[in-house]
């Protein structure tokens, strides 16, 4: 039997197990195309066998073409000679068996066989827009064949992972797979039981049509999302050239669409990220034996807007959770705003009123510590000051198991500070959720200096548990994501003073591909809550630059949104931002009581001023050793700030402009507006080395 080393022939009596291994998800790497129609082509031509099953080993069925492969050259067989090509045109019937992922290309080898059968935990998809390219193996013309038109563009222009019975019902799936059993001999047995049918179906033979009204309809319903994007538009195409053309040619428009892709910069951008979100649940200066502790029954202290959020969090992802505050009245309140949250996403159709319900019987308030003795994590959740949060700490200490880890959802608060008021610090850290706490992706682990690597594996794996992407972060002010974020949010309020208007910036930010312009975003959260940080910050530092604009908004009571007013006006009842006059006044008279000369910006230079300066930061952050690598800096700045993903990042784009022209750019920013934008060592040295930044060698986590 022609094994190779990634793709193996068992026979089964009469049935050909064709079994690819190739660790850990069974992508389609060197040599596994190649194995699959090697041991094809074998059991076609053994009289013995009288059909086959393809199956992957460990976790998954095919999780897709290998992605380190693209845009590197790799050699990929020609259209006629691929599996998609050839699995359905074997005279023996061949079953795919699919459990964990068939995405990308394994979904399409699939609807390449003549026959799927699924366990129903597994889970199809064409997720090839999310890495900026189409599904280039047969998908866009196979897909639309089994579902339909109008429900392929929607799979694919998502990219979502369909659990199996959903699959089943829209004709993905032939046959579910019994629970319990083992999924490769039910696939065996349906082998068997197909294996003298004639003529076999093919995907490929079904014909599809559809409005061609569908088509527009669904490049004007994308258009806000998928902005400077290519990949989406094509998916598109694709899909419509499936409804028009005969299957080949339908399959070279694919080929012609997908190679004009493969190098795109989205596509590129889009490849780093997924890495990159890869690489940041890695702690490399860990012992490799460090395992996270399964942590089971979590508690919550505050009950306000974040700490519901993060009980919200966890009863999503199944925990019983207990929620405490420091009185009835406001846990009452706190439930109650739970209760609404829930709510709305049952109005609005993202949540069943059932599950709602179950969500709900989760969250157990409680009145007192005493309830919370036996839980063995809690995240602290309650006002942001030190003297508020100490003396929780230390109760938390006193009633909390020994073996029990407290983590405190402070954004800025020193986390030795906190620690110090126990007699565990090596079983505290930093757990910084972004709000609202059950949406934002981001988790960023605060490692304060006592942390043992269990507590920092617990909290990182904790984080995953429930659907986030946990980055770890230095204990510095600001952590790393805000800290990196902080000098924009004074470059945009300074550019006011210069000239600019809030609705300018915010247009050329959206534009950029930002959900919301950063002064909409800042009505959103409430301006009062950054004047706050400024407060404490001008106390402490006598450099700080202060933000005159901002303050006086806050004095004037424009809070934002909650006020019907803060950088733009709102009419009652409408979040839609309105630019206001009164805004433009105040802006010109502080200006000019402050003396700064007005000028006219351009899109690049506003751009540039607000994220060049986070680059500056986040190259100090990096030469004081406070993040592991810069990629980790951009997974939170696309999970916490909503940083356009097809732009990879900000140092990643940053990377795009070019080392030396970020470097020469903040030098003469330096001799213009002074120390504020004194570059960072690191910048410099790379610079000086045409290093790019995401290459960025940062100092050893301190
Ligand atoms: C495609 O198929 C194009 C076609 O149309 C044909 C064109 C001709 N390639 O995510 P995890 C690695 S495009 C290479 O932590 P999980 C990953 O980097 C592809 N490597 O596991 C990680 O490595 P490491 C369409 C891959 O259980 C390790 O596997 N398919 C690939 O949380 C574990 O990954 C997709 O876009 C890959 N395709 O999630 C699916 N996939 O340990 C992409 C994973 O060194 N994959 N790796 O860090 C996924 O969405 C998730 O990995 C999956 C498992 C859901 C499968």
């Amino acid at each position: 039997m022609p094994d190779s080393p990634v793709v193996r022939l068992e026979k089964d009596g009469e049935i050909g197990v064709i079994i690819v291994n190739y660790p850990p998800v069974n992508a389609l790497g060197p040599g596994v195309s190649e194995g699959i129609i090697d041991n094809l082509n074998t059991t076609n031509a053994d009289p013995s066998l009288k059909a086959m099953v393809l199956i992957g080993d460990g976790r998954s069925f095919i999780a897709g073409a290998d992605i380190r492969g693209f845009g590197t050259g790799r050699k990929r067989a020609p259209i006629g000679q691929r599996t998609y090509d050839v699995l359905d045109a074997s005279p023996k019937p061949v079953v795919a068996a699919i459990h964990g992922f068939a995405l990308g290309g394994g979904l399409e080898n699939a609807m390449a066989c003549h026959y799927r059968i699924a366990v129903t935990s597994a889970k199809v998809g064409l997720p090839e827009v999310l890495i900026g390219i189409l599904p280039g193996g047969g998908g866009t013309q196979r897909l639309p064949r089994l579902v339909g038109a109008q429900t392929a563009l929607e799979l694919i222009t998502t990219g979502r992972h369909v659990p199996a019975p959903e699959a089943a019902r829209l004709g993905i799936i032939d046959e579910i797979a019994p629970d319990g059993g083992s999924l490769r001999a039910a696939a065996v047995a349906y082998a068997r039981s197909i294996a003298a049918t004639r003529p076999l179906p093919r995907v490929r033979d079904k014909t599809v049509s559809a409005d061609p009204a569908i088509f527009g309809a669904m490049r004007k319903s994308i258009a806000h999302k998928a902005r400077n994007q290519k990949a989406p538009y094509y998916c598109i195409d694709a899909v419509e050239a499936a409804c028009t053309r005969p299957f080949d040619d339908g399959i070279q428009r694919e080929a012609q669409l997908f190679a004009e892709l493969e190098t795109s910069d989205e596509a590129k951008a889009l490849r780093y990220a997924f890495f990159a979100e890869r690489e940041v649940a890695k702690l490399p200066d860990l012992p490799a034996t460090t395992a996270a502790h399964d942590v089971a029954n979590p508690a919550v202290i505050g009950a306000g807007t974040m700490g519901g959020g993060i009980a919200m969090a966890f009863a999503d992802f199944g925990y019983d959770v207990k929620i405490m505050d420091a009185n009835q009245e406001a846990l009452d309140r706190g439930m109650q705003r739970i209760r609404n949250n829930y709510a709305t996403s049952v109005k609005r159709g993202s949540l069943a009123e059932d599950e709602m319900q179950r969500r709900l019987a989760r969250i157990h308030p409680v009145a007192s510590y005493q309830h919370i003795s036996d839980c063995d994590v809690v995240v602290e959740a309650v006002f942001e000051r030190m003297d508020v949060k100490q003396p929780i700490f230390a109760k938390l200490d006193a009633v909390m198991p020994p073996n029990a880890f407290l983590f405190s959802n402070t954004s800025a608060l020193d986390m030795d500070e906190l620690a110090a008021v126990t007699k565990r610090p090596d079983r505290i850290a930093g757990t910084h959720f972004f709000s609202p706490a059950n949406v934002m992706k981001l988790l960023e682990v605060v490692r304060p200096s006592k942390a043992s690597p269990e507590t920092l594996m617990t909290a990182m794996a904790l984080g995953r548990r429930i659907g986030k992407i946990s980055a770890m972060a230095g204990n510095t002010d600001g952590f790393v994501a805000n800290r990196s974020r902080a000098p924009f949010n004074s470059e945009m309020v300074i550019l006011l003073e210069e000239g600019c208007l809030p609705e300018q910036v915010d247009r050329v930010m959206v534009d950029f591909g930002y959900p919301m312009g950063p002064f909409a975003v800042g009505d959103l959260a409430g301006l009062d809550i950054g004047a706050e940080g400024r407060k404490r910050r001008a106390a402490t530092n006598p450099n700080y630059r202060k933000l005159p604009i901002a303050d006086k908004l806050v004095e004037m009571g424009r809070y934002g949104q909650k006020t019907g007013a803060g950088w733009y006006r709102y009419e009652t009842g409408d979040r839609t931002p309105h630019p206001d006059p009164d805004v433009a006044a105040v802006i010109k008279s502080l200006a000019a009581e402050m003396g700064v000369p007005q000028k006219a910006f351009t899109d690049s230079e506003i751009l540039r001023r607000l994220l060049f300066s986070s680059v500056n930061e986040a190259c100090r952050i990096l030469e004081e050793g406070k993040a592991y690598r810069p990629s980790d800096i951009d997974v939170m700045w696309l999970h916490g700030f909503g940083f356009p993903r097809y732009r990879g990042g900000l140092m990643y784009w940053a990377d795009g402009i070019g080392v030396r022209d970020v470097y020469n750019q903040i030098a003469a920013w330096h001799q213009q507006y002074g120390d504020r934008w004194a570059p960072s060592g690191l910048l410099r040295d790379l610079a000086q080395t045409k290093t790019p930044l995401r290459e960025a060698k940062p100092a050893p986590f301190a």
